[in-house]
């Protein structure tokens, strides 16, 4: 609670119109910022061609990679509407985001060792999944995700169980309301990779079976640093293509679960 009332102490707030250069990418990192409002699209430059890889839809944070590891600023952020951020300095950002990412490292290391998906990145690179992981936790009959809903974050199960539930769909073609389970999700599993591969809607609902506590990352973290383990997913999306045959006796698209 202390922490939490130095970080919000330090916090100033910055206003940013379209076209504003909230960061450059090579430039030295001075401040870490939270979204309040607006649209960020994330650039990055490679081989002299500038692409927009990404963007912040009215919720997240950026800017921390620089502070932490003490690099140049990995990408350029542009606000592309009026905006409003809360600004944290270098200073108080590694005084105190520093010391509890040490702090986590030491309480998840093991865990993030044994999940499976993670089992292909390198223990750097598991240490750095680490740095950026936010835990959630659950009650019992909760709604994690929401079938249709817009995607913004990957989980990973620390504890408890969650159960995956499909709307099934009627002869016509219609969803019914009726919701079918499709499986759960155990220690060490993931979910809610599919919308961000497919960048597609929610293809199922997930609910917490009792108490369920959750590891999470947004989707910035999630194509920067799961890349190696993108193979084992996509193959993964394959047999859920299958499963869904199997269960529907449709091939209802997954790539597009809206229709
Ligand atoms: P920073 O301090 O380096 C730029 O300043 C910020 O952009 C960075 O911290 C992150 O918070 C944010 N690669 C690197 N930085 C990213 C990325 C990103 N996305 C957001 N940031 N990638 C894009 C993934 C959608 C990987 C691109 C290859
Ligand atoms: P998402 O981002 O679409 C819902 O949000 C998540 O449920 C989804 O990612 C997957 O992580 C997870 N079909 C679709 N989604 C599934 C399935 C699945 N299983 C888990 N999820 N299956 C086929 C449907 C009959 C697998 C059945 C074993």
């Amino acid at each position: 609670m202390e922490q939490l009332s130095q970080v919000l102490d330090a916090m100033f707030e910055r206003r940013v119109e379209p076209q504003e250069h909230v960061i450059d990418q090579g430039d030295d990192g001075d401040n870490f910022y939270v979204i309040e409002r607006g649209l960020y699209d994330i650039f990055v430059a490679r081989d002299g061609q500038s692409r927009c890889v990404g963007r912040y839809d009215n919720h997240g944070s950026f800017g921390e990679l620089a502070l932490m590891y003490n690099t140049p600023r990995a990408a350029t952020i542009v606000a592309t509407t009026d905006g409003a951020l809360w600004g944290l300095d270098r200073v108080t950002f590694r005084r105190i985001i520093l010391k509890n990412n040490a702090k986590k490292r030491k309480m998840y290391e093991i865990f993030v060792e044994s999940v499976p998906i993670l089992k292909s990145l390198e223990p750097s690179e598991r240490m750095k999944i680490v740095d950026v992981i936010g835990e959630k936790n659950y009650k019992d009959g909760d709604r994690i995700i929401a079938q249709g809903d817009k995607a913004d974050c990957f989980y990973i199960v620390e504890s408890g169980e969650v159960k995956i539930m499909m709307k099934s769909k009627t002869k016509s073609g219609q969803e019914s309301n009726q919701e079918v389970e499709i499986t759960r999700c155990k220690r060490g599993q993931y979910f809610g990779e599919l919308a961000l591969v497919t960048n597609k809607p929610r293809a199922a609902s997930a609910y917490a079976v009792e108490d369920v506590k959750c590891l999470v990352m947004d989707v910035q973290a999630f194509e920067r640093l799961l890349g190696p383990c993108m193979d084992i997913m996509k193959r993964n999306i394959t047999h859920y293509e299958e499963q869904l045959v199997a269960l529907f006796g449709s091939s209802m698209d997954l790539r597009d679960p809206g229709k």
